[in-house]
């Protein structure tokens, strides 16, 4: 039987209950929400690891296809298995696609400048290349002045002096370009110019020959500058039939249409057919994870060295 103390007790014990009750609730909610979100992160973690992991594999699997090019072939062109893109193509829980690029296909920008010293040669292929993209030919010297070693502004220059005026100041690097990117911390270049000049420029160690069976004619005409640009296209159609060995084939081959004994052009090592710089761009996906890997390989004698890689 109940006693009348009995009742308000009950009831204590009903709202102390229904007060822990209220209190846990939101406790635990907030707790497996945590752990659904950590689980989530891990998940996100191990999705982005493992599409990083296929990502370098297929950097490899790139040099591996450009080792094989260099024991086959002593010249580079379109027509090799390396210039094949290779579409999306699915693997277990994702994707891989990819292309190499040669990177000789392109201008090199640190030619201008060998051993410290400003190369006037490279720096009117580069006034070229500029004037047929409608862009100032002035960025040929400012670029030139960023490369070499001393202090002394040549034409069109800039050096310490106009980087120190500015806030914050810095001073020209006076070595290499790196990445293209750095030409945005040189006088006169702008976003939209290094957008407008990265289809036909490229930054490599060193002098690099421009490869006459991968560059476009833009390029080319620039380098060929005693070629007319009727002759430019024809060496294209030329090597679209069959690939130019090497120089000494440019020259016998076209021997009936053009006159090439005397262009200065050809003369040095300014153009070749077989490259040692090569891009290679891979994106995956894994599970949620996607990535875009990107890298530049130096092939010197065999099997390519990567010289740089970076995710985005
Ligand atoms: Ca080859
Ligand atoms: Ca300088």
């Amino acid at each position: 039987m109940n006693s009348p103390h009995s009742r308000p007790q009950h009831g204590a014990a009903l709202i102390m209950a229904l007060l822990v009750v209220a209190l846990v609730t939101p406790l635990a909610t907030t707790l497996i929400w945590q752990q659904h979100n950590w689980l989530r992160g891990m998940e996100t973690r191990r999705d982005l690891n493992q599409a990083r992991q296929l990502a370098s594999a297929g950097v490899d699997w790139a040099r591996a296809v450009l080792a094989e090019d260099a024991r086959k072939s002593r010249h580079d062109h379109p027509g090799e298995p390396w210039a094949t893109r290779v579409p999306n193509m699915p693997v277990e829980d994702g994707e891989i696609g990819g292309a190499i690029t040669d990177e000789q296909s392109k201008y090199n920008l640190n030619n201008l400048v060998r051993n410290g010293r400003r190369d006037d040669l490279e720096i009117a292929t580069f006034r070229r290349l500029l004037a047929g993209l409608q862009l100032p030919q002035q960025l040929a010297g400012s670029l030139a002045d960023w490369l070499d070693a001393d202090d002394q502004p040549g034409e069109d220059g800039a050096e310490d002096d106009d980087y120190l005026a500015l806030q914050p100041p810095y001073r020209a690097a006076n070595r290499e370009l790196s990445d293209l990117d750095n030409l945005l911390r040189i006088k006169g270049y702008t976003p939209r110019i290094v957008a407008q000049l990265r289809p036909y420029v490229t930054v490599l160690p060193g002098y690099n020959p421009l490869n006459l069976n991968t560059a476009g004619a833009r390029v080319l005409g620039a380098v060929l500058h005693d070629f007319s640009t009727t002759e430019i296209r024809q060496i294209i159609a030329e090597r679209e039939r069959i690939p130019f060995l090497d120089e000494n084939d440019l020259r016998s081959r076209l021997a009936g249409q053009i006159d090439s004994a005397q262009r200065p052009s050809l003369v040095g090592e300014r153009i070749g057919t077989r490259s040692t710089h090569f891009s290679v761009l891979v994106h995956t996906r894994h599970g949620q994870a996607s990535v875009r890997l990107q890298a530049l390989l130096q092939r010197n004698t065999f099997w390519p060295r990567i010289l740089w890689q970076k995710f985005d």
